[in-house]
């Protein structure tokens, strides 16, 4: 399997993340990076493939284009103002109030924002639309004939909305190869996202749609991050009725849990009959995960890549979280040789 990186995850790495009313050291920082190439170069995966550039195109399918206005230009609206420091919102477009975006930075980065763990920095743009480039470049190498490929995001993508950033992500990465599938000629394609928090970015961008079933496997949002979608009872909406699946689980599920979940998951991506598949890896489901409260082992990631595996499905793998940095590298790639097992 070959994989697609670039150093210009680097360039994005907040001073603090607001956590527990404090700023902390980011979770989401760039060691997670290096963990999972020292881990991918020790077990073999040595396949490496530059990015592409990005193709503004297919980023503008899947985001709005004052959003992308807004994203590129942030940092030096945010310096203009006279701030120094890393760009965070305070203030927020609540129930009630105006929905018209506002003209000063501060507005606007609430106006943009869902949550306000997620920093803009100098690098932002920059590394954000490195890790969207790495997405596009895997799913070409899969339309090109690799029967998977591996995407080493980060910044990760799956909170990102058409029109929202948060949860550590600015660009949707999974959702821009999905979108890069049918653009080059699938009719059909499923995302299929194992990160511990619901892809509630994902979700939203193909709510409408019938060709992209979205699947999404995650800590029940009544007590998990991002705490206002992923409830089971989110199906889809007009003729993406039945097209959006979710699976929320309590604190605590345990690997026979929630590979029951995935069991069905993997039935349904069956019956939608896609061509190709984009599963967003986070692997926080992790039971040393700082920040996530399910109990998966070690060994459980290889057992659900041979699941994903035994699917037979053209497959990108697109990195999104994962917090337990020193464990982060192995358990990502015990889950692309438990698919290559499988197929
Ligand atoms: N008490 C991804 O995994 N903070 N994003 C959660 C938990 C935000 C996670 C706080 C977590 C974002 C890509
Ligand atoms: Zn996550």
């Amino acid at each position: 399997m070959r994989y697609v990186r670039s150093d210009d995850h680097r360039h994005h790495f907040p001073n603090g993340e607001l956590y527990g009313g404090e700023l902390v050291r980011p979770f989401e920082c760039p060691e997670r990076w290096d963990f999972i190439v020292e881990a991918l170069h020790d077990r073999g995966f040595r396949d490496i493939v530059d990015p592409l550039p990005l193709d503004d195109v297919r980023l503008a399918a899947v985001h709005d284009p004052d959003y992308l206005q807004f994203l590129s230009t942030a940092w030096r609206q945010w310096t203009d103002a006279g701030f120094t420091n890393d760009a965070l919102p305070t203030v927020f477009p609540a129930r009630g109030m105006s929905q018209v975006c506002p003209e000063h930075i501060d507005g606007k980065l609430g106006y943009y924002a869902f949550a306000l763990e997620t920093a803009i920095t100098a690098g932002t743009w920059r590394a954000a639309t490195a890790s969207a480039a790495i997405a596009q470049t895997a799913q070409k190498l899969v339309t090109g004939g690799d029967r998977a490929a591996f995407a080493l995001c980060r910044p990760p993508g799956h909170h990102a909305a058409a029109d929202l950033y948060g949860g550590y992500c600015f660009l949707n990465n999974a959702a821009l190869a999905a979108s890069g599938f049918l653009a080059d000629g699938a009719e059909r394609v499923a995302i299929l996202d194992v990160d511990f928090h619901h892809g509630n970015g994902t979700q939203s961008i193909f709510y409408d749609r019938a060709d992209v079933l979205v699947l999404s496997l995650h800590g029940d949002p009544r007590h998990e991050f991002p705490h206002f979608l992923g409830h089971a009872d989110e199906r889809g909406r007009g003729p993406g009725v039945g097209f959006n699946v979710n699976y929320p689980m309590a604190p605590g599920t345990p690997f026979p849990v929630w590979s029951e979940a995935l069991t069905d998951a993997c039935r349904r991506i069956g019956e939608h009959g896609p061509e190709a598949i984009v599963v967003s890896l986070g692997v926080d489901t992790f039971e040393g995960d700082p920040i996530s409260s399910f109990e998966l082992r070690a060994d459980d990631f290889t057992t659900y890549g041979r699941m994903i595996g035994r699917l037979g499905l053209p497959t990108v793998y697109i990195m999104e979280g994962g917090y337990a940095v020193e464990e982060i590298g192995h358990n990502t790639v015990n889950v692309l040789t438990g698919h290559l097992e499988a197929g």
